[in-house]
Parts: structure tokens; sequence; C-alpha cells
């Protein structure tokens, strides 16, 4: 073990009391004060690992440390603090400690790497508060849909006054942008939010590839009434076409079992809201993922014929509008190698395997190699309090990614 294992645990202990939630969860929101806190910590741990730190104005906490060339394109690790609203400890935050970890441990082998590292916290991974995730690392490659700064969150905030209050300035942030060429290649260490680890009883796996996501809103649209007196045969239900939407779509997602299609509805609201009257309007969000492209849009032709059909059915008008729609994409062969190299030096039997979570590695991939690290969570489960990865798991994938990180910098 060549990264400091107490200094790793040090930092998830002393990072987890940042927007805690209950006795082992997190609540720390893209661009909140709680986020900024975190922030404000972690960049002290940078600058102690040798690291020059700034927040870029796409609200990317970003450590330098430079290289004997330092125009030579940048070898980027990185991932993010943004949790879910009801998140776990160690989703993003062990992919940020641990290319802390790795660059601290260079910095004491007084290691110059030949081309500047840097450590990044993408700002608004997870996407829920604003509607569209993967933003900072979308950010730095130019990748942001017009407008898409005026998406507000549930309180009416857009993420333009976020990003203000957050103290980044927008109308700066062609300077934030990584011109094509500029990063070398991208590595990203992450729980597996899924079980597989678990099951093969190994600490760390190889990701060979990453299900693209298709963020969609539906809106279904019927006629407010009076709870009491509208018979039923003469009702335009929104929430009645909504519910059967839902349902029957999660009837089309488990049409084969063994697929890596998945399909979600996670957020849904009713207009007006009421316990007597009609509802008249619903919003739900539709969260699709697939490592096979084609796939993903067999299902998605098939949600929309189900949207028509049933919106018929019930005399009720629908929109579809979509979020956000990144591809799949698949890890570069020489960084697995590099991993797979270190892990038969540390003994290790790594499983490959697919991430059906996105990550920032999935922006990335569109400028640069990469590869992912993946680290075993206890029962799979992420997105959730009980989100658990041991410290001991931890080092090990940290020690990997230092290793991978001298490897690929040969
Ligand atoms: O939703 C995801 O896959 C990621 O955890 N934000
Ligand atoms: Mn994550
Ligand atoms: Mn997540």
């Amino acid at each position: 073990m060549r990264i400091n294992e107490d200094r790793l645990k040090n930092h998830f202990e002393e990072l987890s009391q940042i927007g805690k939630l209950g006795d082992t969860g997190v609540c720390r929101p893209t661009l909140s004060t709680v986020e900024k806190e975190a922030f404000e910590l972690v960049f002290t741990w940078m600058e102690e690992a040798g690291m020059k730190c700034r927040i870029d104005h796409f609200g990317n906490l970003i450590g330098r440390k430079e290289g004997k060339d330092p125009n030579a394109p940048v070898l980027m690790v990185g991932s993010h603090l943004d949790s879910q609203p009801y998140g776990g400890r160690f989703d993003g935050v062990a992919g940020v400690l641990s290319g802390i970890e790795a660059v601290a441990t260079l910095t004491e082998n007084e290691f110059v790497p030949d081309r500047p590292i840097e450590v990044v916290s993408f700002c608004d991974e997870e996407g829920w508060r604003f509607g569209k995730g993967l933003f900072g690392s979308r950010g730095i490659l130019g990748m942001l849909d017009e407008g898409e700064l005026l998406n507000k969150d549930k309180d009416g905030v857009t993420r333009e006054q976020a990003l203000r209050h957050f103290g980044c300035d927008p109308d700066r942030s062609f300077e934030s942008i990584y011109p094509h060429g500029s990063i070398h290649s991208f590595l990203e260490l992450h729980i597996e939010q899924g079980p597989l680890l678990q099951e093969k009883n190994q600490p760390v796996g190889i990701v060979t590839g990453i299900a693209g996501p298709l963020w969609l809103t539906v809106k279904i649209k019927g006629y407010s009434g009076h709870a009491g007196t509208v018979p039923m045969t003469m009702r335009q239900d929104a929430l009645v076409g909504a519910s059967e939407i839902v349902a029957l779509f999660h009837e089309i997602m488990k049409q084969d079992p063994q697929g890596s299609t998945v399909g979600t509805v996670g957020s849904l609201s009713v207009f007006p809201d009421s316990r007597n009257s009609i509802p008249e309007e619903v919003v739900f969000t539709i969260d699709l993922r697939d490592i096979d492209l084609e796939r993903r849009n067999h299902y998605e032709n098939q949600l929309r014929e189900c949207v028509a059909n049933v919106a018929e059915k019930h005399q009720l008008s629908y929109e579809i509008l979509e979020d956000q729609n990144s591809e799949p994409s698949f890890c570069d062969e020489w960084i697995k190698d590099a991993i797979r190299k270190e892990c038969q030096q540390a003994g290790l039997h790594a499983p490959e395997m697919m991430s059906g979570a996105f990550h920032d590695a999935l922006i990335i991939s569109n400028t640069c190699d990469y590869g992912m690290i993946f680290v075993r969570c206890k029962d799979g489960i992420s997105h959730n309090p009980a989100e658990y990865a041991s410290y001991e798991d931890l080092a090990i994938g940290a020690d990997v990614l230092y290793g991978t990180v001298l490897k690929m910098m040969k």
C-alpha cells in the first residue's frame, strides 16, 4: 500500500460531516452553501497535496500539480462532491479523495510528473436540482445546451443565479473551457453502486463502459373539475393517465430481464394538487439507460407509443421534452490494461464490468481516452444514506488509482 490509508480515512470522515443526513447519509445539493463548505475544506487538502487550486466559472473545483512540461496536455482525475438529496457519503467523494490521495503520495515521494495532473470535483454531476446532470464536465468541453443556465430548481432559482451566488461568473465561462487536445487522458474512481463486486468478493473492479442516460420530461394534460360532481365517464383525469403510463413503462422495461436496459420514474408532480379537484396536469420524469444505444432507442419508441395510446384513451393531451441524451461510451484499452496490471501486481482478481450509473467520465470521453476503477459497496446500495464502502476497500482502490496514474504517465 503506497497511499496513506489513515489520511484517506480521515478525509472521508471529516467530509461526511458536511451536509450530513441522519447517521450515514448526506444531502449536498450542487452550488449550495453546503457544497461550497465542502469545496473550501477539500481546497485545503488539495493545497496540502501540492496542488494549486481554483474554482472555475462552471463551479468546478480544480487542483493542479505542475509537471516537467507545464504546457503538456493534463492527466485529469476526477469525480464529484455534489450528492443526491437522500444520498450516500461515498458517491463521487471516493473519486475526488482518492485523486487527492494519489497526488499527495506523488508529492511526498518528490515525484515530478512529465505532464501536469489535475484533480477535479465537477459541478452538478447528479443533475436533480436543475434537471440536467454532468454540468461541470459538459461545461469545460463547451457542451452546454443553449439556455440551460436558465433551468430553475424547485424554488425557482436559475442555475445562473446559483453559479453567481457560488462566486462564479457565467459571462466569463469561456475562460474555463479546455480546448480539444488539452486533456491527455482521464481516470475516475467510483463506488460500483451495484452488487457485482460483493458477489465476486473483490474490492476493486475495472469498468469496460458506461451506459448512456436518456432523460425525458412527460407532461400529461387533462381538465380540472369538481371531485364530487363530475361523472366518472366524463373525466379527463391527468393523474389516471400518468399512473397508467408509469405502470406500463415499468412493464416495458421488464421485458428483457437479462438486458441492461433500465427505466425509472423518479419525480412526479400534480396540478392543482388538491384532493377534491380532478388533476388537470401531471409532470413526471423518465430516466432510461442502456449500454446499447439501438436497444435504448427501441425502448424509447415503445414508451412514446404507450404515452400516445394512453392519452388518446383518456382524452388527454401530452408533451414529451428531452432533457438529457448522452450516448453510451466504452473505456480505452490501454488504460484498462494499466488498471489490470496494477490489480495483478496487488494480487487482485478484478472483475471487468459495465457501469449502469453515468459519471463525468462519460462526458470527458468526448475529448480524450479514459478509464474507470470501481470499488465494492455494500449490497450495491447507492443514492441512499445506507450507501457503504469499507475504508479498506477504498484504500485498495486509491492505491490502484495511484499506480495507474504512474503507468498513464509513461
Ligand atoms: O444517475 C447516475 O447514474 C449518477 O449516479 N448521477
Ligand atoms: Mn456519482
Ligand atoms: Mn450519483
